[in-house]
């Protein structure tokens, strides 16, 4: 006699990835009671499994492109709720202060809770679900990692959030004067990180969760009129990512709210 064990852990990765762990009981398996599903439950959970992970955030929002990498590097399924942060309407910033008292994107619905900070979740996704690995295991190059996110996430993005800028000045001639000043000084910094920490990508020759935010990066820094030919250690790594599947899917024009002239350009 057959015995079909699956554990609930195996069954939800099964379920997830849409992999073939789970076959089909065969004429006399015995099925433990806990675990026992057929295969079309098995696909009326799948679709609910999907729907229950919900993605709420921005095409061109930086940290949303963050965990949209993370995300399709690690293959995990999800809805994608687009908010659009400038100038919401009512509905849009009942729903952001819902999601993130800071009333900013991303916040992940993910495992039955509302998760906000990309990075956050970058880690949390790192953790529950470690394959593929985002984060290397040699502490030296896990620690490059967190430094290449860190002065990205707490170095640039912060002083170019257009709301930054826009409390600095109402001329927008001098918000994008801000805006570039604080990229630029970023990115000559990662640069310098960058010459002793990269390969193909940030951290050698692996995607990691340095790559998650710094395809964004350069994106928005070109979207807010910085010269990115000054960085060209930094673009030739963002030129590496766009030849990766998982970038080109998070991409900002390949998202719902993608302008129609830019849809499917993946630049
Ligand atoms: N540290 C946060 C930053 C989030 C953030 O600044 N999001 C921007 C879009 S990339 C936003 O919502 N801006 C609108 C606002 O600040 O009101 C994270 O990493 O998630």
């Amino acid at each position: 006699m057959n015995i079909m064990w699956c554990s609930s852990r195996p069954a939800l990765i099964c379920l997830k990835r849409q992999l073939p762990q789970c076959t089909p009981p065969q004429p006399g398996s015995l099925i433990l009671p806990a675990f026992r599903i057929n295969f079309r439950t098995v696909s009326t959970m799948s679709e609910k499994m999907q729907h229950d992970t919900i993605l709420y955030g921005g095409g061109v929002s930086s940290c949303s492109w963050r965990v949209r990498a993370a995300m399709a590097i690690k293959n995990i399924e999800y809805k994608h709720v687009i908010l659009s942060t400038k100038a919401p309407d009512e509905a849009t910033l009942k729903k952001l202060q819902e999601i993130n008292p800071l009333r900013q994107i991303p916040a992940l619905y993910i495992d039955g809770n509302t998760l906000t900070q990309s990075v956050a979740i970058m880690e949390y996704l790192e953790e529950t679900r470690p394959e593929p690995a985002i984060y290397p295991k040699h502490p030296l190059n896990r620690a490059q990692v967190r430094q290449v996110v860190e002065l990205i996430n707490s170095g640039i993005q912060p002083l170019q959030n257009p709301t930054v800028a826009q409390r600095y000045s109402s001329d927008e001639a001098k918000q994008k004067e801000w805006q570039v000043y604080w990229i630029e000084k970023g990115l000559t910094a990662l640069e310098k990180i960058l010459e002793k920490t990269s390969g193909k990508y940030c951290v050698g020759d692996e995607v990691t969760a340095a790559d998650c935010a710094l395809a964004p990066q350069i994106f928005a820094a070109r979207r807010f009129g910085a010269d990115i030919n000054k960085f060209p250690l930094a673009v030739g790594i963002y030129n590496n990512l766009l030849e990766v599947e998982a970038f080109r899917q998070s991409h900002p024009f390949n998202q719902a709210d993608a302008p129609d002239d830019k849809r499917g350009q993946i630049v």
